[in-house]
């Protein structure tokens, strides 16, 4: 298996409920690495640049607000298969249709407010890892 790296962000609705351990909990006890975090209020414009890919969507509005709405976490993650492996332990994109054990099973609120992030390829881990991290700050 393949060692990568993934980014991943603690959204809005889970630092406002107190739950950025719980949710590195579940992340450590799936075998993943921490290797980089950090605490941040994003501004509009990270935050559109972030989501460029969905500008075209019908949601693209409400969840660049719900993304500045309080502080999020991001962070890289390093393990075997990272990607694959944080996407399964995130579970579905709406919590109604997450996985038991998942981070959105366990603790979103709604599809739009659903507690974590992970990258959908190695490819797009690496840009959105260099969007918010400097090499220095990753300590794998
Ligand atoms: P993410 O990018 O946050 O890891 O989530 P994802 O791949 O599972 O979902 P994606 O389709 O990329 O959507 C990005 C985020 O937009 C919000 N969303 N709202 N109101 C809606 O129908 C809707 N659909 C998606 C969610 O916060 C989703 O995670
Ligand atoms: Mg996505």
């Amino acid at each position: 298996m393949a060692t990568e790296r993934t980014f991943s962000i603690i959204k809005p609705d889970a630092t406002r409920r107190n739950l950025t351990g719980a949710i590195n909990a579940v992340i450590e006890n799936s075998g993943l690495r921490i290797v980089a975090q950090k605490r941040l209020q994003l501004t509009r414009a990270q935050a559109e640049g972030f989501y460029a890919v969905h500008r075209e969507r019908g949601f693209f509005g409400e969840l660049v607000e719900f993304m500045i709405s309080g502080p999020v976490v991001v962070q890289v993650l390093e393990g075997d298969n990272a990607v694959l492996a944080y996407r399964d332990i995130m579970g579905a994109t709406n919590p109604a249709n997450a996985a038991e054990g998942t981070i959105r099973k366990l603790f979103a609120e709604s599809i739009e407010a659903n507690s974590a992030h992970g990258s959908d390829s190695l490819e797009n881990a690496a840009i959105e890892i260099a969007y918010f991290f400097a090499q220095t700050e990753i300590v794998g």
